[in-house]
């Protein structure tokens, strides 16, 4: 955990925290960055005692995006055959609920990359945008899926063609983040909201964000059969005995994650 160059990993408690360290190019995306994320975060997924990552970057950026420099160069079986971003792909896979931490800037792949987690505090720093076509190029990791589905087709259509920027009072009123918070607040409100969901049961946590994702990737009637078929399911748990238990008589539940 402890050779990692460009990201800095600490485990809280249940909470497990991922921070982007490359102050001198605003966290941008390189190839290290890239699978060093994902190796974190895989290591977090497969450990039962976390029950939360949180991932952020520096008070100047979350990421100003891919890094233009290492990618400006590459051609195009580079970037599918030894694609640099496959583990964003990854990172966005994670079945452990993630919550981004966002101040500074968010653009590009960066702001993509806050759009893989499940929810996005902002501080009242942040700026989020997809700047790719002043680059000569259009979003890769979600920019025009993502977006779309969280702020409706006609603001990322504005943000896609333009470049535009906005900031965390549009962004969270166009539904793209959670909730916008005092810079200084950011860390410990994302440690709380994380700790919340960390202190579930995590069976259930998994459950949870599975089914919020077939709301982004499949049709309603499908989302709403496998929704059906998961809540099921968690009638075989301890833990749904327990939280059910618990509330008849009056205690708080003791999840044993089983
Ligand atoms: N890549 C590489 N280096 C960067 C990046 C970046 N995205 N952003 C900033 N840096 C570097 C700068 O080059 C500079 O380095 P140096 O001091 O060596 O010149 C350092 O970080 C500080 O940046 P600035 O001096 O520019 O700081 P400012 O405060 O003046 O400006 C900005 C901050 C506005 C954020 C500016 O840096 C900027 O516009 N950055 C680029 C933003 C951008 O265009 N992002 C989109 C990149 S493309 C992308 O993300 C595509 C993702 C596709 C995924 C594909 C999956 C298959």
């Amino acid at each position: 955990m402890t050779d990692y160059t460009t990201i800095l990993v600490e485990q809280r408690g249940r909470v497990g925290w991922i921070t982007l360290n490359r102050p001198e190019a605003l966290n941008a995306l390189n190839s290290t960055l890239v699978s060093e994320l994902a190796h974190a975060a895989s290591v977090f997924d497969a450990d039962e005692q976390i029950g939360a990552i949180v991932l952020t970057g520096s008070a100047r950026a979350f990421a100003a995006g891919a890094d233009i420099k290492e990618m400006a160069d590459k051609t195009p079986v580079e970037m599918s055959l030894r694609n640099p971003f496959a583990g964003l792909e990854e990172f966005s896979r994670v079945r452990t609920p993630v919550v981004a931490a966002v101040a500074g800037y968010a653009l590009g792949g960066g702001c993509e990359l806050a759009m893989t987690c499940d929810i996005i505090l902002a501080a009242d720093t942040a700026t989020f945008g997809q700047p790719e076509i002043n680059l000569g190029v259009i979003p890769g990791l979600g920019g025009t899926q993502r977006l779309t589905r969280a702020v409706g087709y006609y603001k990322a259509a504005e943000l896609v063609l333009t470049g535009r920027t906005m900031d965390a009072t549009e962004a969270e009123r166009a539904g793209l983040v959670s909730r916008v918070v005092p810079a200084g607040d950011l860390l410990a409100e994302a440690e709380r909201v994380a700790e919340a969901i960390a202190s579930k049961s995590l069976p259930v946590a998994y459950a949870a964000k599975e089914a919020l994702r077939a709301s982004q990737e499949t049709t309603a009637a499908e989302g709403l059969r496998f929704e059906r078929a998961l809540f099921t399911s968690l009638f075989a748990l301890d833990d749904q005995k327990e939280g059910m238990a618990a509330f008849r008589e009056k205690r708080a539940a003791n999840f044993t994650h089983r």
